[in-house]
């Protein structure tokens, strides 16, 4: 970005652990064909460890801009951001074209650039709902206690905790807000309503992983105008009733993690549900009605051996 003196080596930005991570999730999203031209964002909340790691890259000479909400929970934070109009497809060649580092002031209402934007990028369109969604979830924080330290251990997850507990009830909250615009998921908003218990039901019987990746179910938000406050609230309102996906019928599908793999892999994991109801419909003449599928019971079995809170209220 041109305002700043000295600017950012693209390099040392582009090896920082959390950027490396930010971009390879981007580049897979790109990769499964969930990013046509600009389609898609993507934001993560740095932990202090990333701050103090890439506070030497950092300038603070770009002037505040205002945020259109008032996040006072994201008071002093800092957000690795895709910048608005990039595509996807440049996030591994151009790292600092395609993302930056945001900086929120003392209150939560005003935010500036200082890292990254090369091109004197801006944040993303739907930076506004970035933001409240983030602050939602960063509410949830304070009741679970902070992750803040955590560092890598909690934006790489290992093996070992990766098979540990899937469930989001005992994981942090995510630090982790990845848009998409995935094929099935749009195509299944045009034969669903968007009514979450309907949505979760038709994911979690597609196949029975889902019912380990998002056992609380899926928000859904009706048609709203891409980039409005309107998408922004309905969002952050879903974020803050613990989902941790939500479908925007029509235009894509939100996914939070608490790392990267996290919001990537709840994403794959939805996209593929989609795609196994929707080719089953059309193999089944577009009826809904299977001769075989995952049965209420099955799902209850299968969040019982894994010892996670299904959302009863969504089965039918
Ligand atoms: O950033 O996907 O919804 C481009 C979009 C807007
Ligand atoms: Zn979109």
């Amino acid at each position: 970005m041109s305002v700043m003196a000295p600017p950012c080596s693209p390099s040392p930005f582009a090896d920082l652990a959390f950027v490396r991570g930010f971009v390879r999730m981007c580049d897979d999203g790109w990769r499964q064909g969930w990013h046509e031209r600009n389609g898609g964002n993507a934001s993560y909340r740095m932990t202090a460890a990333d701050v103090a790691e890439s506070r030497p890259l950092m300038s603070e000479a770009d002037a505040w801009t205002p945020l259109d909400v008032r996040a006072p929970q994201l008071a002093g934070a800092h957000f690795l951001v895709t910048v608005t109009g990039s595509f996807m497809r440049y996030a591994a060649e151009e790292p600092a074209r395609t993302c930056g580092i945001v900086e929120i002031d003392n209150v939560g209402a005003a935010y500036r650039r200082v890292c990254g934007f090369d091109g004197d990028g801006r944040p993303t369109s739907e930076f506004s709902g970035h933001m409240l969604i983030h602050a939602a979830y960063a509410a949830g924080e304070g009741e679970q206690g902070s992750d803040g330290e955590r560092g890598d251990a909690a934006l790489f997850t290992d093996p070992a905790s990766r098979a540990a507990s899937p469930s989001s009830l005992v994981t942090p909250p995510p630090r982790v807000v990845y848009h998409a615009h995935p094929v099935p998921v749009i195509a299944l908003s045009k034969l669903l309503s968007p009514d979450a218990a309907a949505w979760s039901r038709a994911l979690w019987r597609a196949m029975t992983e889902c019912v380990m990746v998002f056992p609380e179910g899926v928000g859904v938000v009706g048609f709203e105008v891409p980039g409005s406050m309107e998408l922004a609230r309905a969002s952050a309102e879903q974020a803050a009733c613990g989902k941790r996906a939500v479908v925007w019928a029509h235009h894509g599908l939100l996914c939070a993690g608490t790392s990267f793999d996290d919001a990537f892999g709840r994403m794959h994991a939805i996209v593929k549900a989609a795609d196994i109801h929707n080719t089953a419909l059309a193999v089944n003449g577009v009826s809904s009605s299977f001769a075989s599928n995952v049965t209420d019971g099955e799902l209850r079995a299968i969040a019982k051996s894994l010892g996670l809170a299904l959302n009863e209220s969504y089965l039918a």
